[in-house]
């Protein structure tokens, strides 16, 4: 399935990058997106060598012997190295500066051909920066070789961090076990054997231990053990196995990567589908309570045909005491008894808006819309977080609008009504536009309305008609001219509201669980290409 030569592979692992790229951009992974550029740089620089190890454990005599040159890099018995040295080939050699933490040197050393060696400041020292350089530069490596001093390889720190790099990078790990003409023969042949068990229980299989001494090399002394290692790094670090080795390099890292990256995704999948849940189910909760709230109005204006049938009888009753004389000769005391019903209509309505009314309506505005509105807004908001986690941009929600409207719900509603009516009304924005209503010419509106068609039906029917007929009449007056008027103020009232809450949130939450859907599916085809890419990568041998 992959071409032969060399540059259709790199071809593929740099097709494999954008297309990590690609993925990583869609969901908002920039780190992981500057990473995959470096990656990308890695494939076009020069192989590296970096020499790494805890403080004093002889890496730059180690480079000094390995390349010939007793004064390459600084050593002492003291933290020495303290910045990165790059070394490369050339004819005439020269050292310059590069930035405050870096130096290359460049010396006439046939081996540089090959590659480039680094020598990094030690780990695990008191200068806690000097481990930050040496990390900052091991991602760039191509081969790691990790010095441990031969009279002590085992500490903890330089371990873990072989545990690290092999997890984190993927690295070709070499290990050198330095200054060997401290310990005895028997010993070292041990040490070899403890090193090479340290690095298997850290995943590194068949691993690779160099014995040497700088000492005795830089004294020209044949059994300082470089002879083996450059041939070692000969062989497997040069020519074409150099890039063999690059490209293995970078097809690991990939691997890991990748798999990183679908470990990310599938954690934005189960993240996604848990917010549909939680959306669905607050989408069904309005759904609900908009059914409730449809109940609700007919059980409000249900009382309202109730008060009205309550209210018929007391102004039948009051009728029924004004005397046919009255009706037929005093016309004063009839405008009198229209007076005094006016006065007693205004006040039923009063209170009946006052007991029933107004707290049925704070009761439905408290009890239905709030909650509901509430547990939609908290929806929104983690949908809201969630879209961040995906890079995504929220749209300026309009929700928040409604959420407004609630919490600043007495400051923006005039209330007719004054203070008193300030505190009956509550909280309770429904109960407030009731107030306004009534508080309004709406009520004089209906009382005037009333009176003066009673004051027909006193003066023309009164005398003349049945009274079970009358009361009828009565009856569909008060209906017609208070009922009916009321009942239609009260359900514009309460569509009104439920269509700037629970409706639209309602839309709301479904334009949002749209979008997560959309998400999920984009998620999902997201997930089948990284898996079809990650067996690719495993298929592939460079
Ligand atoms: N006996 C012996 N001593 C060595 C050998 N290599 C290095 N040393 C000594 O070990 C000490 C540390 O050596 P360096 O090469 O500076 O060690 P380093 O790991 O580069 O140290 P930092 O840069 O400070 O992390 C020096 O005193 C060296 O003389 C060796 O092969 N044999
Ligand atoms: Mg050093």
């Amino acid at each position: 399935m992959f071409g032969s030569s060399v540059d259709q592979k790199e071809e593929f692992l740099k097709s494999s990058i954008e297309t990590l790229k690609e993925v990583c951009s869609k969901f908002g992974f920039s780190r992981k997106v500057e990473e995959l550029e470096k990656f990308l740089q890695r494939l076009e620089s020069p192989f590296l060598i970096t020499v790494f190890g805890e403080v004093n454990a002889g890496k730059s005599s180690f480079l000094n012997a390995l390349l010939g040159i007793p004064d390459l890099c600084r050593t002492d018995v003291d933290i020495c190295t303290d910045r990165i040295t790059v070394i490369r080939y050339c004819k005439t050699p020269e050292r310059k500066k590069i930035d405050e933490l870096t130096e290359e040197v460049c010396v006439n050393n046939p081996l540089l051909k090959g590659f480039t060696v680094v020598d990094t400041p030690g780990i695990n020292s008191v200068l806690e920066h000097h481990t930050y350089i040496t990390e900052q530069f091991l991602p760039k490596s191509d081969v790691i070789l990790v010095v441990l001093p031969a009279p002590n390889p085992h500490t903890k720190p330089i371990w873990d961090w072989v545990d690290r790099i092999g997890k984190d990078f993927g690295k070709k790990l070499v290990f050198i076990l330095q200054q060997k003409d401290l310990v005895s023969p028997e010993a070292l042949k041990r040490l070899v054997e403890k090193v090479k068990t340290y690095a298997r229980e850290r995943g590194i299989e068949d691993p690779k231990v160099f014995p040497v001494s700088a000492l005795l090399e830089l004294k020209g002394e044949g059994n300082s053990g470089f002879s083996e290692l450059r041939k070692f790094l000969e062989e497997n670090y040069t020519g074409e196995r150099q890039i063999k080795v690059k490209l293995l390099n970078l097809r690991n890292e990939l691997i890991k990567f990748t798999q990183r990256c679908l470990e990310d995704i599938e954690n934005l999948e189960r993240e996604g589908e848990e917010l549909k849940k939680r959306l669905e189910e607050v989408l069904n909760l309005l759904d609900r309570k908009l059914q409730e709230a449809k109940r609700y109005k007919e059980s409000l204006l249900r009382s309202v045909d109730d008060w009205i049938a309550s209210l018929t009888e007391k102004v039948a009753n009051r009728l029924e005491g004004i005397s046919l004389l009255d009706l037929t000769l005093r016309k004063s005391k009839v405008e009198e008894a229209l007076k005094g019903l006016k006065v007693d209509i205004e006040e039923e309505l009063r209170r009946f808006t006052q007991y029933t009314l107004i707290p049925n309506l704070e009761l439905f505005e408290e009890g239905v819309l709030k909650p509901a509105v509430a547990q939609a807004a908290e929806r929104l908001r983690e949908f809201e977080r969630y879209q961040k986690k995906l890079g995504k941009k929220v749209a300026p929600s309009g929700e928040r609008e409604v959420l407004r409207a609630f919490e600043s719900s007495l400051g923006s509603v005039k209330v007719g009504g004054g203070e008193e009516a300030v505190a009956v009304m509550g909280g309770s924005l429904l109960a407030g536009s009731l107030m306004m209503l009534l508080g309004g010419s709406f009520a004089v509106d209906i009382t005037g309305g009333v009176i003066a068609s009673l004051g027909v039906l006193l003066g023309v029917g009164w005398i003349v008609r049945k009274k079970r007929k009358l009361l009828k009449e009565l009856r569909d007056i008060l209906q017609t001219q208070i009922g009916e008027r009321l009942k239609r103020e009260l359900e514009k009232l309460v569509e009104e509201r439920l269509n700037e809450t629970l409706l639209s949130m309602r839309n709301y939450v479904k334009s949002r669980l749209e979008t997560v859907e959309q998400n999920l599916r984009e998620l999902k085809g997201a997930k089948e290409r990284l898996i079809s890419l990650l067996r690719e990568l495993q298929n592939f041998n460079p």
